[in-house]
Formats: C-alpha cells, sequence, structure tokens
C-alpha cells in the first residue's frame, strides 16, 4: 500500500511517491544564480504570501525506492546529484529527511494570550535534552536548520545565556512572522529495539501567539495543527483566574505584570467546537490526551499547602511517576473548582476521553522589572511523560 505522509506545515495528505526534492547542489543548472538562471521558488511563496526567492531546483521525486519503501532520497533530474532534503508537494516546506521512515506524533502546546506557552516550550525542550533525556535514555535532536536556528536565537540564548525573559510572539498575521513554521524535535528512545531499529518519534512545535487562538479567522492552520495531535499540553495561567487575583497573598508585582487578557473557560469553548467541527468524536468525547498544565505554580505558593506536592518535583526516574501524576490531580480538581468553577473538570471530563491536571513552572520565579531572570523550572516534563505514557513509548511505576 502506499505510504501516506502528512505535511508538518500545511498539514495535507500526500502519498509518499509525490514527494518534491531540493537540489542543494550550487552547481546545479537550476541553481546558477549568477547566470540569472536561478529557480524562483514560487510554490513556496504562494504559500507564505512572501515574494518568490530562489531557494534551489525542486523536482518530484518519480517514484517510490526499493521493496514497495519510498525513497528518502532522490536524484536531481537536472544535475543528477543525490538530494536527502524532500519538500511537500503542496507548500514546499522542508519535511525532516527521513520522514519516510518515522513515525509522526504531534503533540500541541497550546493556550491563552500570556499564559506561559513560549517558556514552557523553551523549559520542556531544555529538560528534555538534559534530566529526562539522562533518566529515560532519549535522545533528542533538532530537525533542520530552522529550528535549529529558532531554537538558539528565539530561546536558548536570551534564556539560558543571557538570562532575560522572552518576548511575547507575534501574532501569524504579522509580516515574516515566524510562528507558521513548526520547530521539529526528534526524540529517539535508546533503550528499545536494536541499534538499527530503534523507536523514535518527531516532536512538532508552533509556538503560537495566544491572540491568534482567541481569533477565529486565522485558526486554519492552527486548526489544523490541533486537529491532527494526538496529544494536546493546554496552558491554563492561574494568575489570569479572577479568583486567584482576588485570594490576597500574592506577589504584588506579580500580579501586575500577569494581567488577564484570556478566559479559560471561551478557549477551552473554542477547542471543543473545533473538534466537534472535525467530527472526530467518539460518542461525544475527544479522542485525544489533553494534559491541562497550571502554569507560573511558583506564584501560587503562597495559597499552597505547605505539604502540596507541587513544592517538589514529580520524581520521575526512568518511569513516569504514576502516583504522583494522580496526586497532583486531584489536588488542582480541588483547586479549579474553587477558583473556576465547581463544574468546570466535571465538563472537561465528558469532553475528552483522557485528561489530567498536572502544575508546571517554566521560570522558578517572576523575571525583575528589567527582565532578567535566572530559569529554575520545576515539573514542565510531567504533562509531557504523561503523553509518552498515554501513547505506549514509557512506562510507569504504580503507586
Ligand atoms: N512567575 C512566573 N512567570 C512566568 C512563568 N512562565 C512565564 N511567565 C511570565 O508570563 C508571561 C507570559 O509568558 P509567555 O511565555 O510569553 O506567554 P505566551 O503564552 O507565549 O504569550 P503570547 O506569546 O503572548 O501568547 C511573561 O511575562 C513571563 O515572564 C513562570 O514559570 N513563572
Ligand atoms: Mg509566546
Ligand atoms: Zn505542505
Ligand atoms: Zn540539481
Amino acid at each position: 500500500m502506499a505510504q501516506t505522509i502528512t505535511c508538518l506545515f500545511c498539514f495535507q495528505d500526500f502519498p509518499a511517491q509525490n514527494l518534491h526534492f531540493r537540489c542543494k547542489n550550487p552547481n546545479c543548472r537550476g541553481n546558477q544564480a549568477t547566470s540569472g538562471a536561478a529557480e524562483l521558488d514560487t510554490t513556496f511563496a504562494e504559500y507564505r504570501k512572501l515574494p518568490p526567492s530562489p531557494m534551489g531546483h525542486s523536482f518530484l521525486s518519480g517514484g517510490g525506492g526499493l521493496f514497495g519503501r519510498s525513497a528518502s532520497s532522490a536524484k536531481c533530474n537536472l544535475c543528477s546529484q543525490e538530494s536527502y532534503y524532500p519538500l511537500c508537494p503542496k507548500c514546499h516546506f522542508e519535511l525532516p529527511h527521513d520522514i519516510t521512515q518515522i513515525e509522526q506524533h504531534i503533540i500541541a502546546i497550546i493556550g491563552g494570550r500570556g499564559t506561559g506557552k513560549s517558556h514552557y516550550i523553551a523549559a520542556l525542550v531544555n529538560s528534555l535534552q538534559r534530566e529526562v533525556g539522562a533518566n529515560f535514555k532519549i535522545a533528542v535532536q533538532m530537525i533542520g536548520d530552522e529550528t535549529r536556528k529558532r531554537w538558539k536565537d528565539g530561546y536558548y540564548t536570551s534564556l539560558y545565556e543571557q538570562n532575560r525573559e522572552l518576548n511575547q510572539t507575534d501574532s501569524a498575521t504579522v509580516a515574516g512572522s515566524k510562528v507558521k513554521e513548526p520547530m521539529i524535535f526528534r526524540l529517539t528512545f535508546m533503550e528499545e529495539g536494536s541499534k538499527k531499529n530503534k523507536r523514535a518519534i518527531n516532536l512538532v512545535c508552533f509556538d503560537t501567539a495566544g491572540e491568534d487562538m482567541a481569533a477565529g479567522d486565522i485558526m486554519d492552520q492552527q486548526t489544523l495543527y490541533i486537529s491532527h495531535a494526538v496529544g494536546l499540553v493546554f496552558l491554563l495561567d492561574p494568575l489570569q483566574m479572577r479568583a486567584v487575583r482576588a485570594k490576597g497573598g500574592l506577589d504584588q508585582w506579580t500580579l501586575q505584570k500577569n494581567q488577564i487578557t484570556s478566559d479559560p473557560e471561551e478557549i477551552i469553548g473554542r477547542l471543543c467546537e473545533l473538534f466537534s467541527k472535525k467530527k472526530q468524536l467518539v460518542k461525544d468525547q475527544v479522542p485525544i490526551h489533553v494534559a491541562f498544565a497550571l502554569s507560573k505554580i511558583d506564584a501560587l505558593y503562597p495559597l499552597m499547602e505547605p505539604d502540596s506536592a507541587l513544592h517538589h518535583s514529580g520524581h520521575h526516574f526512568g518511569e513516569l511517576n504514576l502516583g504522583d501524576v494522580l496526586t497532583v490531580d486531584s489536588e488542582l480538581k480541588d483547586l479549579l473548582a474553587d477558583w473556576i468553577s465547581p463544574g468546570f473538570c466535571t465538563t472537561i471530563t465528558s469532553r475528552f476521553a483522557s485528561s489530567r491536571y498536572f502544575g508546571v513552572s517554566a521560570l522558578g520565579a517572576t523575571p525583575a522589572p528589567d527582565g532578567s531572570i535566572k530559569p529554575n523550572s520545576l515539573r514542565v516534563e510531567d504533562p509531557f511523560l504523561w503523553i509518552l505514557y498515554q501513547l505506549g513509548m514509557i512506562k510507569a511505576k504504580k503507586r
């Protein structure tokens, strides 16, 4: 049977034999900028509403590989050099070079304006690369130059080298906005299988702007992203909940810095609407693993019991600590009944087939007024590990 590939940019499905490839040989006739003959990529430009520019000659692969397996490289029809750069035929997004051989699972990270998505993505990737990677024997690799550049320039350098907080994310409507380009991280599970046959998945991350989540019309790409996801990390910002702000005892600078900009119930309402439109519902429940993560929990310590599990890490050593996940889940359900509404979690349970509540802190503290912060994350990996467990990719330690 022909293999179907889903593009990670436009999310259209196509058979593997329709893959295009890009020739990056500078001596190829299609790439000769000096002669003025360099090919302009109009397909790429049209999809991104950019003026066309030369990006390298693109061509149709001309069929699958041996034994029905799809080829992950193809010979250029102009210069005969082998290209290892597969493109989506519809939008010319450069796909991971081994897209035909790797399981693709999209885990989407979403939330309203200012809920902490960008800092969460930074802290999650950093934690996957360090502690989680080591504990679970997962190797994390960045796929493509675009991901590497964005990770370094957009997250790592500011947050972890210069110790400065990240800026608000530009809306997808801003010209030249990078929001629409996914970052792709390859997770390889080192323990399973033989050397040749290790299990790997691609984690596809779009760092969307919260304001796009609230706007109806530019949801297109975001809608497709969410509806292709097998797991969602849905960030909820407790500092944007009126009942929490009214409690007293919270740090004044933190409250001033984190104003109410999005209503969690409204955004969850949109999410449910989106899935019902896609008719993905099974018995009226959305068949997807949803981790509701309360962000910025460091700021809530004055409101929490001293023996709350949220004061310490989840202790996941090579296995998901399921007991801890359930403890946090039930602690947060009680708090949310008080903070949002008594029926909030019941509604969620009735709408999503599989969901849990988590508490995360990407930074460990509120940045100072000059934006400086030495990040010290807590529990950022919990929601992600739970989703991997639900997908059967890691084991759990039961109580
Ligand atoms: N105290 C505390 N503040 C945080 C934490 N994470 C993020 N913040 C603050 O929350 C604000 C919003 O964080 P972002 O990561 O930019 O939020 P976002 O969801 O990406 O926002 P948009 O891009 O505007 O949609 C920033 O002012 C951060 O300093 C945290 O773990 N603790
Ligand atoms: Mg952001
Ligand atoms: Zn595409
Ligand atoms: Zn060529």
